[in-house]
């Protein structure tokens, strides 16, 4: 391909929670660097996950579920969301197709749609597998009512990979042409360390009910490579005091259960041996607390 016509630039990919953001974008890369569970607001971070054909570079910008929530945490995630959508050359807005097209995901449309931001939008259409066809092209009508400036309305399913080549069809002929931005080895941006903290988020996600996961975060406090493999400390914070002996279980079952998933998890990704010690820590408003949330990588600039 010669260099005139390759084509590279971001993609932000966006939406209310639980959509599939992070499923395509770990399918489209081939590897798992955003977590993935079916609670909302599972992703509390921009992410970055590279593709690379000999056409085009698509630099994916996974971002926080758009919603709505009372903590400072809630209102970073939301701000990091449209920061994103703001800086990213095309918006790729996403929606679940099997729940219904609710007023909240309206007004997310409407936003994007009433010309503020000028970038090529494209609306996502994901979870096909789960619904009948019948029932997808009222979908597809009302989409072209709602946001009649995109450019394209494409169902797809993240979880099984269906239609992705013709989103990414339609997502790289609206790329500038200019040479990749980055080498193509290098498909994310989140490191070792923060891949850890995820890994072991997921598991307390899977595991916990209610609203203990959305008061839990993870602060790895020490990560070191140790001859063949990586020793790490990793404190799972939770936000009360009643929390604690949820978390840990019987005998401590239900930690060992995370701490077994979790590194087998990021063994597989980091291809090396984990030894990963978790322990348990009350702190009691840390979402609320600005300097904390920086600390844990989830201020807004992060
Ligand atoms: N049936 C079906 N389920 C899917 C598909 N894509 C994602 N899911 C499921 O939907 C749930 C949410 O997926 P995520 O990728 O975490 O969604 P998200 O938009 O990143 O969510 P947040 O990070 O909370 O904003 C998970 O249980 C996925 O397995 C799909 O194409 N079909
Ligand atoms: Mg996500």
């Amino acid at each position: 391909m010669s260099d005139e016509t390759f084509r590279c630039g971001t993609v932000a990919l966006l939406g209310r929670p639980n959509v599939g953001k992070s499923t395509l974008m770990n399918h489209i890369i081939r590897a798992k660097v955003a977590i993935v569970t079916p609670k909302p607001q599972t992703t509390r971070h921009r992410i970055l996950g590279v593709y690379n054909d000999d056409a085009s570079q698509i630099i994916f910008v996974d971002t926080p579920g758009i919603h709505k929530g009372d903590k400072q945490l809630n209102r970073n995630m939301v701000r990091i969301a449209y920061a994103a959508a703001e800086e990213a050359d095309v918006l790729a807005i996403m929606q679940d197709v099997t729940c219904p097209l609710d007023r909240v995901t309206r007004e997310l449309i409407e936003r994007f749609a009433d010309g503020r931001l000028t970038q090529p939008r494209i609306h996502v259409l994901n979870k096909v597998d789960a619904i009948k066809k019948d029932d997808l092209l009222p979908r597809l009508a009302m989409m072209q009512r709602l946001d009649p400036g995109a450019v394209a309305y494409i169902p797809v399913s993240a979880r099984r990979g269906m239609q992705i080549e013709s989103l990414l069809k339609q997502l790289t002929g609206l790329l500038p042409q200019q040479p990749a931005l980055h080498d193509p080895e290098w498909f994310t941006d989140q490191t070792q360390r923060q891949l850890a903290a995820e890994y072991v988020r997921e598991q307390v996600f899977l595991a916990m009910q209610q609203e203990i996961p959305f008061q839990t975060a993870v602060d790895i406090e020490r990560f070191e490579e140790q001859g063949e493999g990586i020793e790490i400390d990793a404190v799972i914070l939770v936000g009360s005091e009643r929390h604690k002996p949820m978390l840990i279980g019987k005998g401590g079952s239900r930690m060992k259960d995370i701490g077994v998933r979790a590194r087998k998890g990021l063994e597989n990704i980091l291809d090396c041996r984990v030894h990963l010690n978790l322990w348990v820590r009350v702190d009691e408003d840390w979402f609320n607390h600005p300097g904390k949330l920086l600390d844990l990588g989830l201020g807004t600039d992060q």
